[in-house]
């Protein structure tokens, strides 16, 4: 029986994946390293410090500790400027209508990220008030795909990880599912989440009925 929806953030709810990218973009040109789109494919859902070290691997200079924190600040304070300018219709199409047959259905609803501003982006996004709870990234000592945050996302809501579903759109992501004892459902293909229990290409096509489902199917 289907008790809980976990959601991650960006690329199921929301597309910061170009805020991320615009301002590692700018650090990486002050420093002269190589970064573009295609590389950043490779920091979708991978925590902050990771991604860092993802871009210093192209800088033929070696950084201190010291040095690597104090990019990875000068990032994220670039990015939560950018995020200033984000508003409800930087929603994917039908989150809001979904988190809300879930609430009417009484089946409850976390966000499962890797970023520490995730309740930022929610609350910008108008959305905050839809979720039961948001899993601490912060607090988080094993990144993805280690199970942890969805395991602490199933925690707050008070729901036992087998009753839960995740939603992820990247593939160490669905493997924190799957270590967390949760079906997995990729917005993507079976190309690019070749892992996914099932596909949509976006969060619209979601409807709890679906969802229930997909939770009886689920070994
Ligand atoms: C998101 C993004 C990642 C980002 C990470 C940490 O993951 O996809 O690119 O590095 O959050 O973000 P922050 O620097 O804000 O803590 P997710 O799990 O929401 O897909
Ligand atoms: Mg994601």
């Amino acid at each position: 029986i289907l008790a809980g929806v976990l959601f991650d953030l960006d690329g199921v709810i929301t597309d910061t994946a170009e805020l991320h990218y615009k301002a590692w973009k700018e650090l990486a040109d002050e420093l002269g390293i190589p970064f573009d789109q295609a590389y950043n494919e490779k920091l979708k859902g991978v925590d902050r410090m990771s991604s860092l070290r993802l871009i210093l691997q192209n800088s033929d200079r070696k950084f201190t500790f010291e040095e690597m924190e104090e990019l990875a600040n000068r990032k994220n304070e670039r990015y939560r400027e950018l995020l200033t300018t984000l508003t409800p219709e930087a929603l994917l199409p039908g989150v809001r209508k979904l988190l809300k047959a879930l609430r009417r259905e009484g089946i409850r609803t976390a966000v499962a990220s890797a970023s520490r501003n995730a309740p930022t982006v929610i609350e910008k996004l108008g959305v905050a008030d839809l979720f039961d709870y948001v899993a601490d990234a912060g607090a988080v000592a094993l990144q993805k795909p280690d199970a942890e945050i969805f395991l602490k996302a199933a925690e707050g809501l008070g729901v036992h990880p087998l009753r839960c579903i995740g939603i992820e759109d990247a593939e160490a992501g669905v493997m924190s599912i799957h270590r967390a004892g949760m079906p997995a459902v990729g917005i993507g293909t079976p190309e690019t989440l070749p892992d996914a229990d099932h596909h949509v290409s976006g969060p619209g096509e979601l409807t709890p009925a679906l969802l229930r489902e997909w939770m009886k199917q689920f070994p």
